[in-house]
C-alpha cells in the first residue's frame, strides 16, 4: 500500500504493538505527529526530551518491552543523548526516532541541524540514517530486532523531515537480517559439566546475580538453583528484585555499597556463579582482590563479558534462563553441606545487622521500610541518583524483578521522575513510588506537570538533606570536608513547588508525623509528594572506597577499614 514515510513509521510502530510513543514534537517531526494523530497507541507528551527517553527506558523495565521516544532535529535530538547513554550502559531496549534537516539541507548548518546519527554512535547499541522511505518499513523492524535481542540496547533512527513527506509502497517485513548482527547466539555449554562438578564440590559457593538476571527473566530458575543447591545469592544494584530480598539465602547488593556479609560472603567464597553481570567497578571494588579464593563460572548472553573485567574460569554462553535450568535439573538435592558456609554468613550479619543513623533529622532506613509496607510486592519504586538511591539498594526489599528501577550504570540524576512516569503507563491503576533527592529533583523538575496532566499515581518521596549528598560525603571522607558547591541551600521550598505543579504535597517535621503524613499521600489517588528533612551530614555506610577491596570497608560502629573474616 502507497502512503508517506510518516504514516510507514506509525503503522510499523503499531505492527511492533508500541502501547506508548514518548516525545516532543517540533519542525522536522510534524509530518510524523501528524501520523501519530491517528496512530492506535498513545502519543505521550513530557515537558522535555531527555525525560521522554527516559521515561521510555522506564517503561522498558518495567515491561521487558521496547521503550519508544520521538524527538525533533537539533536540540531535540541532542536532549536524548542521556537517555541513550543510559539505557546503552544499562542494556534496555529503545527505539528512538529523531527527525532531522531535509535531506538537501544536511551537511549546510540549516537551522536545527545536529548530527545526531555521529553523536549516537558511541552510545548506542545501532544507528540508523534514513535516506529515503522505501527504506523504513526494513529499518524500523531492524530497529525493533536489534534493539530487543541478544543483549538490548537503544537504537536510533534519524529521519529528514523531507522522508516523512515522501511516499512509497509499505509492506511491513516479518524479519529482515543484517549482514553481521545473528542475535540467535549460539550457545556454548562447553564447561557445563566442569560447572557442575564444581558446583557440587563447592562448599563456600555464591551467586551474583545482575541485571541480565532480570533482562533474561530467570529469576524462576535462579530461585530453583539457589533454593535446591542452598546458595546464598548477593546482587548488583541492576540484578535487585531478581532473587527476593525477603530470602533466608538473600544477602542483598555487594559492592561500593554493598551488605557487610555480601561482601564477605564473596571475599571469602570457593565458588562465584556470576549471572548477567558485568562486574563494574562498582562492584569489585580492587578487581586484584577480587574473589581471589573462587572459581568464577561467568554465565552471560554478550561474549564480550567474559574476562573483561575479571578472569571467568568456566564462561556459560546463552541465555541465563536456559543455562540456569540445566544447572538447576543437575543440582537438585545438593544443598545439604552448605549449612556450616550460611552459619558463617550469618555471624557477619548479625554482627553489622541495622542502620546507620545519626539520630538527628529522619532515619532514611525507616522511611524506606515504612514505603516497603505501603505498597505491594510488585509495585514499582524508581530511584534518583545520590545517597537516598544507595539506602534504597541497602534497606529496599525488592521481592519481584522489574520493580527496582535505578539508573546503574551511568547514574544519572534526574532519572527517577521520568522513569517513574514510564512506570505508571506500563501499569495503568498501579501506585508508582519515587524515592529522590533534593539536587535529582531539579534536574527534571518540569516532569511534575506531566504527571499532572496525565494525572499518575506518581508517589514522590524525597529526602532532603540539603545538599548534593553523595558527592558531599567524598568530600567528607575522602576530600578534608572541603564541601566546595554541595551545601548550597535549595533557594525554595521543595513541597511547595511540587504544590505549585499541582501535586497534594506535604512537607514532613519530625519523626512523629512520618507515618500520618505518608498515610495521606498514598491515599491521594493522582501524584503526591512527601518532603523528608534527612541531616545533611548522615551518611551511607557501609562505604569501599573507590578501588579498594570489598571486604575492607568503612562502617563508623566497627571503625574503619574493618575487615570481617569468616
Ligand atoms: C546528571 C548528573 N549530574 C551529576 C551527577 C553527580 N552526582 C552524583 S550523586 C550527586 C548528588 C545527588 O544529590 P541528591 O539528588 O540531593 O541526592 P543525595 O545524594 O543527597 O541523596 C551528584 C551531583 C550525576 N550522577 N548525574
Amino acid at each position: 500500500m502507497e502512503m508517506t514515510g510518516a504514516r510507514m513509521i506509525v503503522r510499523a510502530l503499531e505492527a511492533e504493538g508500541v502501547e506508548y510513543a514518548f516525545g516532543i514534537p517540533g519542525g522536522t517531526v510534524i509530518p510524523l505527529y501528524d501520523a501519530l494523530g491517528d496512530a492506535s497507541f498513545r502519543t505521550i507528551l513530557t515537558r522535555h526530551e531527555q525525560a521522554a527517553c527516559l521515561a521510555a527506558d522506564g517503561y522498558a523495565r518495567v515491561t521487558g518491552k521496547t521503550g519508544v521516544c520521538i524527538a525533533t532535529s537539533g536540540p531535540g535530538a541532542t536532549n536524548i543523548v542521556t537517555g541513550l547513554a543510559n539505557a546503552h550502559l544499562d542494556s534496555v531496549p529503545l527505539v528512538v526516532i529523531t527527525g532531522q534537516a531535509a535531506s538537501g539541507l544536511i551537511g549546510t548548518d540549516a537551522f536545527q541541524e545536529a548530527d545526531i546519527f555521529g553523536c549516537s554512535l558511541p552510545l548506542v547499541k545501532h544507528s540508523f540514517m534514513v535516506r529515503s522511505a522505501e527504506e523504513l518499513p526494513r529499518v524500523i523492524k531492524g530497529a525493533f530486532i536489534i534493539a530487543s535481542t541478544g543483549r538490548p540496547g537503544p537504537v536510533l533512527v534519524d529521519v529528514p523531515s523531507d522522508v516523512q513527506k515522501a511516499t512509497g509502497e509499505f509492506n511491513y517485513p516479518e524479519n529482515v537480517e543484517f549482514p553481521g548482527y545473528n542475535p540467535k547466539v549460539k550457545e556454548d555449554l562447553s564447561y557445563l559439566d566442569q560447572a557442575v562438578r564444581t558446583l557440587k564440590q563447592a562448599r563456600r559457593p555464591v551467586i551474583i546475580a545482575g541485571g541480565g538476571t532480570i533482562l533474561s527473566g530467570a529469576s524462576k530458575e535462579l530461585y530453583r538453583l539457589a533454593t535446591e543447591a542452598q546458595i546464598p545469592v548477593a546482587t548488583t544494584l541492576l540484578g535487585k528484585g531478581s532473587f527476593p530480598e525477603d530470602h533466608h539465602l538473600s544477602l542483598g547488593m555487594l559492592g561500593m555499597h554493598g551488605t557487610p556479609w555480601a561482601n564477605t560472603a564473596v571475599s571469602e567464597a570457593d565458588l562465584v556463579l556470576a549471572l548477567g553481570v558485568r562486574f563494574s567497578d562498582r562492584t569489585t571494588g580492587d578487581r586484584a582482590h577480587f574473589a581471589t579464593g573462587a572459581k568464577i563460572i561467568h554465565v552471560d548472553i554478550d561474549k564480550a563479558e567474559f574476562g573483561k573485567n575479571v578472569r571467568a574460569h568456566m564462561p556459560l554462553l546463552g541465555d541465563a534462563s536456559m543455562v540456569l535450568s540445566k544447572l538447576a535439573e543437575r543440582l537438585e538435592g545438593n544443598g545439604k553441606q552448605r549449612a556450616e558456609w550460611l552459619d558463617e554468613i550469618n555471624k557477619v550479619r548479625e554482627e553489622y545487622f541495622g542502620e546507620t543513623f545519626t539520630g538527628k533529622g529522619l532515619n532514611p532506613a525507616e522511611i524506606i521500610r515504612q514505603l516497603r509496607s505501603r505498597v505491594r510486592a510488585e509495585d514499582i519504586l524508581t530511584t534518583e541518583v545520590g545517597q537516598h538511591q544507595m539506602w534504597a539498594a541497602l534497606y529496599w526489599k525488592a521481592l519481584r524483578p522489574r520493580t527496582f528501577i535505578t539508573s546503574g550504570g551511568l547514574g544519572t540524576m534526574g532519572y527517577g521522575l521520568p522513569a517513574a512516569i514510564g512506570a505508571a503507563f506500563a501499569r495503568p491503576g498501579r501506585p508508582v513510588t519515587c524515592l529522590s533527592g533534593d539536587g535529582s529533583f531539579f534536574m527534571n523538575v518540569q516532569e511534575l506537570e506531566t504527571c499532572v496532566r496525565y494525572r499518575l499515581p506518581v508517589r514522590i518521596v524525597l529526602l532532603n538533606n540539603r545538599s548534593l549528598g553523595m558527592v558531599r560525603q567524598w568530600q567528607e571522607l575522602f576530600w578534608g570536608k572541603r564541601y566546595i558547591q554541595t551545601c548550597e541551600e535549595p533557594a525554595c521550598s521543595l513541597s511547595e513547588v511540587a504544590r505549585a505543579f499541582g501535586f497534594a504535597a506535604w512537607a514532613v517535621e519530625d519523626k512523629s508525623r512520618l507515618e500520618k503524613t505518608l498515610d495521606a499521600a498514598f491515599s491521594v489517588d493522582g501524584p503526591s509528594f512527601v518532603e523528608c528533612p534527612i541531616a545533611t551530614e548522615e551518611l551511607v555506610y557501609p562505604m569501599v572506597p573507590a578501588g579498594g577491596r570489598i571486604d575492607s570497608f568503612l562502617h563508623p560502629t566497627k571503625g574503619n577499614g574493618t575487615s570481617a573474616s569468616i
